[in-house]
């Protein structure tokens, strides 16, 4: 009888055991705007897997990409809220609640990778208040390589662009539009296609990468490689969700996090040299601005940075004043 009752107790602690291991598994989603052949997504899968080794899998996130769980636009409200736990957006998409989110889309403040990794140093302590002031916690930023145009006409001076109907992917890229005399369309990476086959956009600003994942040689001839600004996406988590985690897979998150942004520079480097070399392969024509061209531009990224540094007021100057004294 003894023994009997020894048993069910051993079973019954080991049950309880058993619900305690089994309650500490943590599921999260991920929710991401862009395709699963970009390396951002690529590389946030890693992230993920990292993060589920490194903690027996104790947190498990599921990537949902291509804006299969939530649209691009619908992202920062949806981790805000905690519908999704993490989420990844184009950082400038959050321009509406701090201009400080756009810095990196001024052309020609920062496009070389040393300059963006300067720019990002400086304006990142502001990213991350920003964003803890709405009960998100930021964990990495990855850029895409620089922003180049694709046309079905060589441009070779500002006049050429005069006229196309360009698509833009964020508030700066509208601006920049109008101020080229291009007439913009909003148009989200999954349907650049569509967007060109109908006619609504004859003419983009964007990386090799997308031109790459949209296939750009299907509807234009020409790339000038303007390299104008090196944009970044970064990847969030809500803060209470995170709070909850227990201290060990906090760590855990935070080292994947740095891992991954690490990681993620290098292969956008790598990326902006195989991407634009499949453009070439694809029988685009890839050409370097002309001086004409390069300085007309860079008149225009001078008037944006004055209007943005308008718009942000004291943090945005400090910021400027701490990227051109380094
Ligand atoms: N690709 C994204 C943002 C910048 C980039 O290179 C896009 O075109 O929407």
């Amino acid at each position: 009888m003894k023994t009997t009752i020894h048993a069910v107790l051993a079973a019954s602690v080991m049950a309880t055991a058993l619900t305690t291991t089994a309650s500490a598994q943590t599921r999260w989603d991920l929710a991401t705007g862009y395709g699963d052949g970009v390396h951002h997504t690529i590389n946030i899968k890693q992230f993920a897997e990292d993060i589920s080794n490194a903690t027996n899998g104790a947190l498990s996130i599921t990537v949902h990409s291509g804006a299969s769980l939530f649209p691009q636009g619908e992202i920062h409200r949806a981790v805000r809220t905690g519908q999704a736990q993490a989420g990844e957006l184009f950082m400038a998409n959050m321009g509406n609640s701090n201009p400080v989110f756009e810095i990196d889309n001024i052309p020609f403040l920062a496009s070389d990778w040393d300059s963006a990794r300067a720019l990002w140093e400086v304006s990142r302590p502001a990213v991350e208040a920003h964003l803890a002031s709405e009960g998100i916690r930021f964990l990495f930023a990855v850029p895409w390589p620089a922003q180049g145009i694709y046309s079905q006409t060589p441009i070779n001076t500002i006049e050429d662009i005069s006229g196309l109907r360009m698509r833009a992917y964020s508030p700066m890229t509208t601006e920049l539009s109008m101020l080229l005399n291009a007439s913009p369309t909003t148009v989200q990476t999954p349907e650049i296609p569509t967007a060109f086959s109908t006619g609504m956009i004859n003419s983009m600003v964007t990386s090799p990468s997308t031109g790459v994942s949209s296939q750009a040689w299907d509807f234009v001839n020409h790339y000038t490689d303007v390299q104008a600004w090196i944009p970044k996406n970064m990847v969030f988590v809500n803060e209470r969700a995170f709070n909850r985690l227990s201290a060990d897979v906090q760590a855990a998150v935070l080292e994947a996090a740095a891992a991954a942004e690490t990681r993620g520079w290098e292969m956008a480097i790598a990326e902006a040299e195989t991407a634009t070399q499949r453009l070439a392969d694809e029988g685009m024509q890839i050409s370097t601005p002309t001086a004409e061209l390069r300085s007309a531009l860079e008149a225009i990224g001078q008037e944006m940075g004055g209007t943005w540094a308008a718009k942000a007021g004291a943090e945005g100057i400090s910021i400027l004043e701490a990227y051109y004294s380094r």
